[in-house]
């Protein structure tokens, strides 16, 4: 064997002179057009072979020798770091924020009093409980996260798309997380509640119940994060001038409208699509459909909120609209994609604490728990006090202070001067009267100590109101959703702890829920400090009578094959199109179909790869041989049968009308025929809710 090992060529050239390129992959580096900088180490010493490592000999060991292979390997090990405990997976994107009309009577923060002004903007969203490679489309809390570069430094506005939080105090924070988190001995589930453990903490802890009841319904499974609402959750503070204090409550408000999806399409999503929030984000931003929201704000005095029923520093309430209304003051765009997910995406580190000269913080303890949690786990993720270094961290306006070196420093201070007072060098940064300024609330005359506030003990009153404010489709999504969630629990004195919480809230509700997990009884309601009032209920809170019937930012399939009718596809493309939908042609091949017209038609997905899901409404152009055909085919019928199902808009011809039988197609307003796309678009821009009873037993 020894004998064939090719023999190490030997010329004059080799000795001393830089070791030759020689064997397989020589060629790969001819490949690419185009005129390439020199590949080089971190260094900067030119590569001349990315292909292969240095060795002793063809077939012998690899050199240690070799710094170019060992810088290359060694930072690739490198390339991960810690990912986030909670908001693990996150999609972001650049814009900006319009102030439309001026807070000047309560604040002096530029960027909500100089209207017409825009201030650049890093936001990401996020799911909670999943890891940073997890699924889009689980049942979770999404993330709203603002990053603000204002001229007077960066405000992060670190939100939900809930407006109300599980815990009412940041003790207890570590406890939720690890309770709703994989269950640490099993490694599973992933990115979903539906597990013992997380009930498990709920059932021992009733001030979750308002934030269950938001958990539990369709806000938590959104078509898009372009149709999530967002919430700053805690009440803040605006200051004006003299240091009056206003207390402030902030919402983003989606331009499409709040949608969300339905349960068993949020979970097929899951298989068809891990990156269906991610892609949609991208996709629009790219197509130029830039996603927007309104800025609201909530404003209320001290005096005022005294009034309310309930304390506004406790993060488990929220201020109905209908007691404080919104007051629309900007909008936020998202215009543009970041040019590199980790150096932005993943780099990104908000902290609640960053806020500007103007605005302040309240009292709520959660969001004093906050302040100290982000800048602490930042040091951890990005391993250093510098990360305000990194490109998207970094504030647009000038910064200038005495903090120096440290950890993966990238300025080069220039001077003597690191300190202050100091008189050796005049341009050595100094505090200024414009700086940031805290309210000077008044100290309370209580005592120390480890306290939960006495107005802090309802934690019914509003779980109720929420609920009874929802439609009734609504509140059986939401009964649904709880009787899939314990139907997961194995423990059975968690799933009863559950249902005799629900009890304060709604009898029906627990009733129901009893019901869809076969309990023979209804088991007892646990003692209740502060039974729970009936507020009035706030419609502002429903999604299905607020969605906004429209086609904008919605995506429609139209399923071809060969024969189909060019002219239907053409109208139905035109209607939805000009309606502002995106539209998509799927076949059974990606190569496309030969229209009745004789024409090529591209397809954008395979029929197979390419479920319902993934759209708002489908149509379906075929010709009757293709229908007959396809109404045999698996991945057609169920794309019609979950098209129904999940109460989409369907039009199809009259060869597609076998499929629509093969999956059990029933028939009523939003199944129209192809020939009518005026129909198929007026029944496009909304979910067929009608329809839903007919599909699917609610609990
Ligand atoms: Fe967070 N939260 N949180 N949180 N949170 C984090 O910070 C924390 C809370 C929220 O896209 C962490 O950088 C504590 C409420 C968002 O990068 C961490 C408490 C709200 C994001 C942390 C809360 C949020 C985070 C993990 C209770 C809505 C993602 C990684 C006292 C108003 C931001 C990180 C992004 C991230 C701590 C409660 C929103 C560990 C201790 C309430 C959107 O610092």
């Amino acid at each position: 064997m020894a004998s064939k090992k090719p023999a190490r060529r030997r010329d004059a050239d080799d000795r001393g002179s830089p070791t030759e390129t020689r064997g397989h992959g020589d060629e790969l580096q001819q490949l690419a057009g185009g005129t390439h900088p020199p590949l080089t180490t971190a260094q900067g010493i030119p590569v001349a072979d990315n292909q292969n490592s240095l060795r002793a000999t063809p077939l012998g060991p690899t050199l240690l020798e070799d710094f170019i292979l060992r810088e290359k390997i060694t930072h690739f090990d490198h390339e991960r770091i810690p990912e986030r405990i909670v908001h693990a997976r996150g999609s972001a994107a650049h814009g900006y924020f319009e102030l439309t009309e001026s807070l000047a009577e309560y604040t002096t923060a530029k960027v909500l009093t100089e209207a017409g002004g825009k201030t650049p903007v890093f936001v990401r969203f996020s799911t909670v409980a999943g890891g940073a490679g997890s699924v889009d489309t689980p049942r979770d809390v999404r993330g709203f996260a603002v990053k603000f570069y204002t001229q007077e430094g960066n405000w992060d506005l670190v939100g939900n798309n809930i407006p109300v939080f599980f815990i009412q105090d940041a003790m207890k924070f570590p406890d939720v997380v690890h309770s709703v988190k994989m269950e640490p001995d099993r490694a599973f589930p992933q990115a979903a509640s539906a597990h013992d453990t997380f009930w498990d903490f709920v059932s021992l802890t009733p001030e979750t119940m308002h934030m269950i009841m938001w958990a539990m319904s369709d806000r938590t499974i959104p078509r898009s994060l372009r149709t999530i609402e967002g919430f700053g959750v805690h009440s803040f503070r605006l200051l004006d001038a003299k240091g009056n204090s206003t207390f402030v409550k902030f919402h983003w408000r989606p331009k499409l409208g709040i949608q969300s999806t339905v349960w068993d399409e949020a979970v097929k999503l899951q298989g068809a699509d891990n990156d269906f929030h991610r892609r949609d984000l991208f996709e629009a931003i790219q197509a130029g459909q830039f996603p927007e929201w309104e800025l609201g704000v909530q404003l209320f005095t001290e005096e005022e909120a005294e009034a309310f029923p309930f304390d506004h520093l406790d993060p488990t309430k929220l201020v109905p609209e209908e007691t404080v209304p919104l007051r629309i003051v900007g909008r936020l765009v998202l215009d543009r994609w970041p040019d590199n997910f980790f150096a932005e995406t993943e780099q990104v580190a908000y902290c609640p604490a960053n806020i500007v000269p103007g605005i302040d913080f309240s009292n709520d303890p959660l969001l004093q728990g906050r302040l100290f949690s982000y800048l602490d786990t930042q040091l951890s993720r990005l391993g250093g006090p510098n990360f305000h270094q990194i490109p998207v961290n970094a504030p647009k306006c000038p910064f200038a202070n005495h903090q120096r070196d440290g950890h993966m420093q990238m300025e080069v201070h220039k001077g003597r001067v690191n300190y202050e007072p100091s008189s050796l060098q005049a341009d050595s940064p100094r505090a200024t009267p414009a700086g940031f300024r805290s309210h000077t609330t008044p100290p309370d005359d209580g005592a120390k100590g480890r306290i939960r506030a006495e107005s802090f003990a309802d934690h019914y009153s509003q779980a109720r109101m929420f609920f009874r404010s929802q439609s009734k489709l609504e509140q059986a999504h939401m009964a649904s959703a709880l009787v899939f969630e314990l139907s997961k629990v194995e423990t059975p004195h968690v799933r009863e702890a559950i249902v005799g919480h629900l009890r304060h809230i709604d009898a029906s509700l627990a009733q129901r829920v009893a019901d869809g997990l076969g309990m023979p009884e209804l088991p007892p309601a646990p003692p209740a400090r502060v039974p729970a009032q009936d507020l009035p209920p706030s419609p502002a809170l429903r999604i299905i009578d607020r969605m906004r019937d429209t086609l904008e930012g919605r995506c429609v399939g139209i399923l071809v094959d060969d024969g189909s009718d060019a002219a239907t596809i053409k109208a139905l493309r035109k209607a939805a199109e000009k309606d502002g939908a995106t539209v998509k042609i799927v076949a059974p091949k990606l190569g496309g179909a030969t229209l009745s017209d004789g024409r090529r038609q591209a397809a954008d997905g395979q029929l197979a790869g390419t479920p319902s899901v993934v759209f708002d409404a489908v149509a379906l152009v075929l010709s009757e041989d293709a229908g007959a055909a396809l109404a045999k085919e698996a991945a057609a019928v169920d794309w019609v049968r979950d098209a129904w199902g999940h109460l989409k808009a369907i039009a199809a011809d009259a060869g597609a009308r076998k499929v629509l039988k093969a999956g059990g197609v029933g028939r009523d307003a939003g199944v129209v025929d192809a020939g009518d796309a005026a129909a198929f678009v007026k029944a496009a821009r909304t979910r067929q809710w009608e329809r839903e009873p007919k599909v699917r037993t609610l609990a």
